[in-house]
């Protein structure tokens, strides 16, 4: 899969993607970053971007015609959806990561300032994406983040396939607890059921756990999913179990 990310602020991107796991997806050639300048296509002496927006009013607008520029030369002919990122966008989500991971390649506009003309908005963008309900001062952080929620969602980058599968949210819950060695740490043991070797157990333990956690946490995300029969009924036995202090207890410890 490849990635085009047209910024103001190219360097920014070379420590998240020159090291660990999207480092090495690039250098197994599972992915391609290219990094493209904006101000590179502002064509004035001072090499400008920005103007002051009509109406007067704070902050600058990107200049309509260095965007244009850019984004077709980027794109030539190709059908790559531009993306915005941007406060306005929909949520980003695993969900459009997961169908933005079956593209070949998708360009990404790393915002600044107030906004873009409204007029490329309209014209040359395919997709407005926000990564949450708060305002940055650049679209680079947003940029990485959603090149790293993807990435890792391609064949091979993680190595190990099924580590995605049981991701949070992968199956539209929460993930489950974890522990490893050792089995006692500071008095507190790993539950018995992970060390009994008991595959199916474990994986019933699992699911358990991952449906109390997106109940007690998130249970905006259980309205979302079309629970099995099997996880309703463990759904119907962890409300049995838990009183209301439990549940309080359990955001208290988040
Ligand atoms: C943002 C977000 C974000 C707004 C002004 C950069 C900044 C400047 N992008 N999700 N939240 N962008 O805050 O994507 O354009």
């Amino acid at each position: 899969m490849h990635f085009d990310i047209l910024t103001l602020f190219p360097e920014m991107f070379s420590g998240p993607f020159g090291t660990s796991i999207l480092g090495k997806a690039q250098e197994n050639g599972l992915l391609s970053v290219d990094l493209w300048n904006i101000r590179d296509y502002a064509i004035d002496k001072h090499r400008v971007v920005d103007d002051t927006p009509y109406g007067g009013g704070a902050g600058m607008v990107f200049k309509p015609d260095v965007l244009v520029r850019a984004i077709e030369e980027v794109k030539k002919d190709s059908s790559a959806p531009v993306i915005y990122l941007t406060p306005q966008g929909k949520v980003f989500n695993q969900q459009i990561a997961q169908e933005l991971s079956t593209l070949p390649r998708i360009i990404l506009l790393s915002g600044h300032y107030e906004e873009i003309d409204e007029r490329v908005r309209r014209g040359w963008i395919d997709q407005e994406l926000s990564i949450g309900d708060y305002v940055l001062t650049g679209g680079e952080l947003p940029a990485m983040v959603l090149v790293d929620a993807i990435a890792r969602l391609l064949p091979g980058v993680l190595g190990d396939e099924d580590s995605a599968e049981q991701d949070s949210f992968s199956n539209g819950l929460l993930d489950c607890p974890h522990y490893t060695r050792p089995a006692q740490f500071r008095g507190v043991s790993v539950p018995d059921v992970l060390l009994s070797g008991h595959h199916e157990k474990i994986r019933v333990w699992r699911l358990k756990e991952a449906l109390r956690r997106t109940w007690l946490r998130r249970p905006d995300l259980l309205g979302l999913k079309e629970l099995s029969a099997e996880e309703n009924l463990i759904l119907e036995e962890i409300k049995k179990e838990t009183s209301v202090e439990g549940r309080f207890k359990d955001n208290e410890s988040n």
